[in-house]
């Protein structure tokens, strides 16, 4: 008893130094991507961690731009026929342009806007240069940003803005025509050189190279006005990406090198923050609130820390001024629904703060609610979604509210409630009650005491974090901040790190995505800015589902909850443009999705029309079921799947070469246009096919839809294996084996699909690899983390870690450019933040450990080298098993099965095979012993 009791403080003690759990750092967050997020599902936070003011920046899930309303083209499935025809006939260009006008869904404001716009031009118009230059107003501008005026300070603001500034004309160039280099402009602009117009366009990707004519010009100080007009997005000066000199001026015919810099003291006059609402096709994710806290001036901070603990979702800030120690706790409770923040002083009464809330929306108020709580109401521009936050504290010392702040003074500790919520309630409704939610939220959290939140909150994440430990070898690199693990980042130097990231992972699914809200879109449940982008969305050729890869393998199968809660309205809103656009039965979804559930496609003919939206979402839903093996829910959801199916049944057409069924029109995703028959589809439909008629056979229903859908997969276009040795991703053998675009959709069937699997078709598996291999080990975050889990299908451990390792690598280099990899805190660079590839990144250290797709448990089928030892417990599997294991030296040493379901259980290594007839809720203890698999003796 005692020897083990030893062992197990000992244990103890190495975890704690080790700190495998935490992201450290000996500094506060510069910056967005370097602050620590905690999430509840429903309210996100950011926390900055300064000394002297402290940030988080928060959302709720729920706000968003845009309304209920239509998203798919009445009318647009008469052009099928003909968009087909073209297809088949080789017309690509041809296809896109009718596609373009007659089959892309609708956009919000696009009867309107034509006319207003023309109206707003025209008031813009009626000022002169000379009146603007006079106007009152006029600020000083940092030197323009490459991301428009939003990254410099002008979140938000669309609408007419004068710019100017000034340069020197050298004595030499009198009398020569000049020209003026002004990069990229959004939307559109007018310049003036010394109250001459010397040019006007419109085109975000037009570089403005102006010529001013010599009699524009004066010797000494000229001055350049540019008067800039923004409809949507991003606006501004946004510069251009090569590395040329823009903002100099310089004589036409010379290079550009030779020129003169305008004066970067800028200054801006906004004219009109009020275009009218530009059209969109879907709604973009919006930031909602910022707590600030301000600290009174003090002496330097001594002893800073600043870390989150994922193994309890809690983030802390600590450190010592003038003879006191601060501390500060945040967490995001799911049960309290609301971030709750604790300040702690070492030395009574030496806490003294003023707390205010803000936000970067244009409409936004704040309000006394009562003598602890500051109120913080919002409203999004272009929508219908609002938005009610309160702030209530606690605390030891005086508590003073006004309409703008709360001020605590001469405190201990003081607690922290913020809640938010909005009238969003589903896609068709938004008769939500804020301010009613909100109050009911803070009322119940501000009644109890810190410590018991605390506690609530801790038990109720571990509940799904604890189901799952990981343990891949330790270093000394672990006891540096998580920022210089980074930098130094290697497999061997710092596996911790791999484990972390994994863990890193689980935390962030888990503070994203529960029951009751929204799933994580492309940055999860975190998002600063009023245009991020993509929208901040759900792209659902290949992003959304990422999101959810990790979910069942790493034991987190609660989190998909939201994931087929919002299916199941896209399998609504799904139907009216299976009618608009096919004339079909059932249900589609296109290449992405917003909060109101569009479906209609999108963007651009050449990559928005992409079918296969609705099959890939049916497939998290069998295999919640198959690792599940929930049946409930498997009947519960089959509708789904049927309708889907039913709708591709009637989709597919006959090619008139090959005589297979293939899907046209549709694209092999956002590469090479608009197509008939990509490889992809094809894998999508017929894995949907067979999943619906195994769940129509489980179910016992629909004998007649089972042998349909077995008919049409059998004269599904199959894949095919081309010149390069590759496989194609198109109906033709057209692959360019020197493209590495970072789409590797025709390797679906591989990963996550089970369409080609090394078990049954050896070729096609070789030219699978043969096509990733061709693409290359680069790519965004998320390209790299499905190349993570595909080589892991694979089975080439080493070449998985080897993409892993690019996938950790950092994303800042110092040189201001980004890349793919994680930032300070860890989360996934597209670049810009996208938490797909944290996902994916996760999945794929699970596939590398055990795979089950193929109708056993595959244990350790991609170790790499590098990982001699270790262990892993938790992992789960089809089947309905729950498999703990340990390796060492490269060996498997012992596995311990539980089986949830009493299903018959499969294990292979290393060549092989046990069968097990298990028990529900039965433990088998397997180890290696060289000649096979054994029951492991205790
Ligand atoms: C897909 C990708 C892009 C990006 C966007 C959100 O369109 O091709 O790289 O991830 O989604």
């Amino acid at each position: 008893m005692l020897r083990l009791l030893l062992f197990f403080l000992l244990l103890s003690s190495v975890a704690a130094a080790q700190q495998p759990l935490m992201l450290r750092y000996a500094q506060p967050a510069a910056k967005w991507t370097d602050a620590l997020p905690i999430g509840n599902g429903r309210l996100g936070g950011m926390v900055y961690g300064g000394v002297g003011q402290e940030h988080i920046q928060f959302n709720e899930a729920t706000l968003w731009t845009g309304r209920p309303r239509a998203y798919a083209r009445p009318g647009a499935a008469q052009y099928l026929p003909q968009i087909r025809q073209l297809l088949a006939e080789g017309k690509q260009a041809d296809a896109e342009k009718l596609a373009e006008q007659h089959f892309m869904g609708l956009k919000d404001h696009e009867e309107t806007y034509d006319a207003e716009k023309a109206a707003w031009l025209q008031k813009i118009q009626a000022v002169s240069v000379a009146q603007a230059v006079a106007k009152p107003g006029w600020k000083p501008w940092a030197v323009p940003s490459p991301n428009g005026w939003e990254a410099a300070g002008l979140d938000g603001l669309d609408g007419a803005v004068w710019f100017r500034t000034t340069f020197d004309l050298p004595a030499a160039w009198a009398g020569k025509d000049l020209t003026l280099s002004l990069g990229r402009i959004r939307d559109a602009d007018v310049t003036y050189v010394n109250g001459q117009q010397i040019g006007a366009d419109e085109g975000i990707s037009k570089k403005r190279r102006y010529r001013v004519p010599a009699a524009a010009l004066k010797a000494g100080r000229n001055e350049v006005v540019i008067q800039v007009l923004n409809f949507y997005d991003k606006g501004g000066l946004i510069g251009v990406k090569e590395k040329q000199p823009v903002f100099v001026a310089y004589p036409e015919g010379a290079a550009p090198e030779t020129g003169v810099a305008l004066s970067p003291d800028w200054q801006y006059w906004v004219q009109d923050a009020n275009p009218p609402l530009a059209p969109s096709y879907q709604a973009s994710y919006q930031p909602f609130g910022d707590l600030w806290l301000d600290f009174p001036a003090a002496g330097p901070a001594t002893g800073y820390q600043r870390s989150l603990d994922i193994g309890q979702a809690v983030a802390r800030t600590q450190y010592r001024q003038g003879g006191t120690t601060f501390t500060r706790e945040y967490f995001a409770s799911a049960p309290g629904q609301a971030v709750v923040s604790h300040l702690a002083a070492g030395t009574r009464g030496k806490l003294t703060f003023t707390a205010r809330l803000g936000s970067v929306h244009d409409r936004r108020h704040t309000s006394r609610l009562d003598d602890h709580t500051l109120a913080l109401a919002v409203q999004v521009r272009d929508g219908v979604l609002r938005g009610v936050s309160y702030l209530r504290i606690i605390s030891d010392g005086k508590v003073t509210v006004t309409d703008g702040q709360i001020r605590v003074e001469n405190a201990s500790q003081a607690t922290l409630y913020l809640t938010a919520a909005t009238n969003f309630r589903s896609y068709q409704d938004v008769s939500g009650q804020p301010e009613q939610l909100a109050k009911r939220a803070l009322d119940k959290a501000s009644q109890q005491p810190y410590a018991d939140l605390k506690a609530a909150h801790v038990r109720d994440y571990k509940k799904l974090f604890d189901t799952f430990a990981i343990d891949l070898g330790h270093t000394q690199n672990e006891q540096l901040p998580t920022d210089t693990r980074i930098l130094q980042f290697s497999p061997t130097a710092d596996p911790a790190l791999l484990a972390l990231y994994l863990q890193f992972g689980r935390y962030l699914l888990i503070s994203s995505s529960r029951a009751g809200g929204p799933p994580a879109n492309l940055q999860g449940l975190w998002n600063d800015s009023l245009t991020p982008s993509w929208g901040s969305k759900f792209t659902t050729n290949i992003n959304l589902e990422m999101n959810y890869w990790p979910a069942e393998e790493l034991n987190l199968s609660a989190c998909t909850a939201p994931l087929f809660s919002f299916i199941d309205q896209l399998a609504q809103t799904g139907q009216t443009t299976a009618q608009a656009n096919y004339h079909a039965p059932g249900w589609v979804l296109h290449h992405n999705t917003d909060i109101w559930a569009g479906t209609a496609p999108i963007n651009a003919a050449n990559h928005g029309i992409w079918v296969t939206g609705a099959a890939w979402l049916c497939q998290p839903i069998w295999e919640h079921y198959q690792f599940t093996q929930d049946r409930e829910f498997l009947s519960q959801q089959y509708p789904v799947l049927k309708q889907a199916s039913q709708f591709y049944a009637d989709f597919l057409v006959k090619d008139p070469r090959t005589g297979w069924l293939i899907s046209s029109p549709s694209n092999s995703p956002e590469h090479g246009g608009l197509v008939a028959g990509p490889t992809m589809d094809h894998q999508i439909i017929r894995e949907l096919f067979k999943t619906t008629s195994a769940a129509a056979k489980t179910l016992g229903v629909d004998a007649d839809l089972q042998q349909e859908l077995a008919e049409k997969a059998r004269q599904l276009a199959p894949n095919q294996i081309g010149k390069h040795g590759q496989l194609q991703e198109w109906l033709e053998d057209k692959d360019d084996p020197a493209d590495t675009h970072r789409h590797v959709s025709h390797l679906w069937g591989v990963f996550p699909g089970t369409d080609i699997s090394g078990d049954t078709t050896a070729a096609l598996t070789r030219a699978a690899r043969k096509s990733l291999l061709l693409r290359g080990d680069d790519g965004t975050g998320w390209s790299l983390a499905w190349k993570v889990n595909l080589w892991a299908r694979f089975r080439d451990g080493n070449h998985a870690l080897r993409i892993l390792e690019k996938l950790l690598s950092p994303a800042e280099n110092g040189t201001g450019a980004e890349q793919g990899g994680v930032y300070h805190n860890l989360f996934d660079a597209h670049p810009p933040f996208q938490i797909d590839g944290n996902f994916g990144g996760a999945a794929g250290m699970a596939e590398m450990l055990l795979q089950s797709q193929a109708g056993y448990l595959d244990v350790l089928p991609a170790l790499p080298t590098a990982w001699a030892s270790g262990s892993v417990r938790g992992l789960r599997a089809r089947g309905g098993f729950v498999v703990d294991m340990k390796w060492a030296q490269g060996k498997l040493s012992e596995v311990e099965i539980k089986s949830e379901a009493g299903r018959e259980c499969v294990v292979k290594y290393a060549g092989k095979e046990v069968r097990l007839a298990t028990k529900a809720g039965g433990v088998y203890k397997l180890a290696d012993v060289g000649a096979g698999l054994a029951p492991a003796r205790r």
